[in-house]
């Protein structure tokens, strides 16, 4: 029921020493380590060796999404390179990607708080739990793989691709946990209806999701259709990867694993904390990761704190699902993807700002991504064949950047006012 029961059911009086102590230990760290935090401590008139009480936090300055890509790729490493053994980043050019360092020490950390997550969501040794996260950079993979083999589970380092085979392994394996974005637990659902099977004969009974947005109306249509009990767990790559929060089997919000983040809510225009209960901004300080802590980190991912002690006896203080997002980031079967970087693609290759619009699609459970570009007339009545080269150049350019399929879809000039006469750039027509 616990992977750490020492830490997850600590009495708030020790938690909280604890995490000063830890928070005395990071900022040192950074103050020592990391002239760009040295910089930033020191405008904000912050001494970091005179931190002793955890109110400090407020004082201490924010980081930011920016702030990471100004020091693509190591310049916020707080170690050396050869004492780092695990490197992961998110999609994007250099300028636009973070770059996330581990050690050691924050691999086996970050295993413990995986277990802990799958633990808390049902899962023993005796599991036999399949993955079905893409097992490349992104940390969805081999987050969840090293947590679960930490637990002792049978792992299936089955990744992304090939859904009937993941069916099949599913079944003759005897799966009984699922650990996956909670689109691809439907788009599962959907591919074992064709296949003329259901839920009651596999052996799943848990399904583990997150890294993209989800409703409790979609954990009630995986839950039946999978025969499971659906938990949500959340993480970040700037601050970890999967293990920051998660689900207990009461599934009444998730448990933030508070002895490693430190949690604030802020109101997204004031950046002071919301009341208590508000929705805003999730704000997060690492204390114990070695080589890329970072402090105050803004997560643009709205959510709320819930009152009250869960009764699963965990003491940490437990958030709602993420209700959204205060920038224009969209999630598409769990990978990130910024308009940003679509627009400096098409600056680039169609060398000046066209107009365009980006159209997300739930099709079958399966995000889809159009970016329909405007072009000019001349380009439209040339050879067909120039219009294909183009569209092809666009479409391996964005792949290449965003490390998801997506379709380009070239349009005659001012077809897209007709579209959104407002001009929105992003079309979303998932109900998420
Ligand atoms: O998605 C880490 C992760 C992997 C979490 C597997 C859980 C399971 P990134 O690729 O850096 O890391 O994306 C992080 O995804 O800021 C949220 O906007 C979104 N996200 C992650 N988990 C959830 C969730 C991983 N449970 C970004 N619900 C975050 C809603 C989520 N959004």
């Amino acid at each position: 029921m616990y992977w750490q029961q020492a830490f997850e059911c600590m009495p708030r009086e020790d938690l909280e020493q604890l995490q000063l102590e830890r928070l005395q230990a990071t900022l040192y760290r950074l103050g020592t380590h990391v002239p760009f935090y040295r910089r930033r401590l020191r405008e904000a008139k912050v001494d970091y060796e005179a931190i002793t009480s955890l109110d400090a936090l407020r004082r201490l300055p924010f980081t930011t999404k920016e702030d990471l890509h100004g020091n693509y790729p190591y310049g916020l490493f707080a170690v050396p390179l050869r004492d780092v053994v695990r490197i992961h980043s998110t999609s994007g050019t250099a300028g636009m990607t973070t770059v996330v360092g581990y050690t050691k020490n924050a691999i086996k950390n970050w295993s413990d708080l995986v277990a802990r997550i799958l633990c808390g969501a049902g899962v023993t040794a005796e599991d036999v739990v399949q993955i079905a996260y893409d097992y490349g950079i992104f940390t969805g993979g081999l987050g969840l793989h090293y947590g679960a083999e930490r637990l002792g589970a049978s792992v299936i380092p089955i990744s992304s691709g090939n859904i009937k085979r993941q069916i099949r392994i599913m079944r003759d394996f005897k799966t009984t946990a699922l650990v996956c974005t909670p689109s691809h637990a439907l788009k599962l659902a959907d591919a074992m209806m064709d296949m003329g099977l259901n839920g009651s004969e596999l052996s799943l009974k848990y399904g583990i999701f997150g890294a993209e947005p989800w409703s409790e109306a979609m954990r009630r249509e995986i839950s039946e259709r999978l025969g499971i009990i659906a938990t949500d767990n959340y993480g970040l790559s700037e601050v970890m990867g999967p293990g920051v929060a998660g689900e207990c089997l009461l599934c009444n919000g998730l448990h933030i694993n508070e002895d490693h983040f430190l949690v604030e809510i802020l109101d997204t225009a004031t950046l002071e904390p919301v009341a208590a209960g508000g929705i805003g901004e999730l704000v997060i300080t690492t204390l114990t990761k070695e080589a890329f802590p970072v402090i105050r980190y803004r997560t643009r991912d709205l959510a709320r704190l819930l009152p009250g002690i869960c009764p699963c006896g965990r003491t940490f203080t437990r958030m709602s699902r993420i209700l959204g997002r205060s920038d224009d980031m969209l999630t598409i079967k769990g990978v990130n993807v910024f308009p940003a970087q679509i627009e400096a693609a098409l600056i680039d290759i169609v060398g000046g700002e066209s107009p365009y619009r980006i159209i997300v699609d739930r099709e079958k459970n399966e995000d889809t991504l159009t970016v329909m570009v405007e072009v000019t007339e001349l380009l439209f009545s040339d050879q067909i064949r120039k219009q294909w080269a183009l569209a092809d150049a666009i479409q391996d350019r964005l792949v290449t950047d965003l490390g998801v399929q997506i379709h380009v879809k070239l349009v005659e000039e001012k077809t897209l006012e007709r579209i959104d006469s407002k001009g929105k750039k992003v079309i979303d027509n998932r109900r998420l």
